[in-house]
């Protein structure tokens, strides 16, 4: 078999899916510049990314159930390790760390070191107050609650802040019960 060279199938891959991520990246980037023209206040960006995160997220969760194979978790501790480890990994390319449990295994911290919608980014002092990667929370409430699971998600820490990670606190407030649709009789 002929040895693999430079342009064997795995290098033209990962360098389409490099590409991929950069265009994904500064598309993103350009939304956020948008959205500061338009909505001028960075609150009002905040919320909007929030809702586009979480549209995209009550749409994402079937292609992730479908792609993934993930099976019922047994509490929120499995859906946060899967979110983190197999969310992330196939949406964003890297995985994440849960940590920060509550007592009773209802609120926990998802934290990224490593987060591709950042790449490129520096905030100017005029957006201060903005949570650039707000979609990200977005993304996560809508996805668990088409999973039937009302959650809140807020950031805690924030690289584009000062600070040393970007961390999510996911809280679980509700958890809806699915009813079977037929009776069994
Ligand atoms: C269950 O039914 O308990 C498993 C449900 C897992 C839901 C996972 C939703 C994945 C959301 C991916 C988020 C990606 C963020 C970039």
């Amino acid at each position: 078999m002929a040895p693999a060279g430079p342009r064997s199938g795995d290098a033209i891959f990962s360098s389409v899916e490099r590409v991929n991520a950069e265009l994904f990246t500064l598309t993103y980037g350009a939304i956020v510049r948008q959205l500061l023209t338009d909505l001028e206040e960075v609150e009002e960006v905040n919320k909007q990314l929030d809702l586009m995160g979480y549209n995209i997220g009550i749409r994402l969760v079937d292609e992730f159930l479908a792609k993934s194979n993930v099976s019922r978790c047994v509490d929120f501790k499995e859906t946060a390790e899967v979110i983190a480890k197999v969310g992330f990994k196939m949406f964003l390319g890297v995985t994440a760390s849960v940590m920060n449990w509550d007592a009773d295994g209802t609120c926990c911290s998802i934290i990224m070191e490593d987060n591709p919608l950042v790449d490129f980014v520096e905030l100017p002092d005029t957006c201060q107050g903005l949570y650039y990667c707000n979609i990200l929370s977005g993304v996560i409430r809508g996805a668990l609650e088409m999973v039937s699971m009302k959650t809140e998600v807020t950031w805690v820490r924030d690289m584009l802040r000062g600070d040393d990670a970007f961390e999510l606190q996911v809280k679980l407030l509700k958890q809806v019960p699915e009813e079977y649709p037929y009776k069994d009789d």
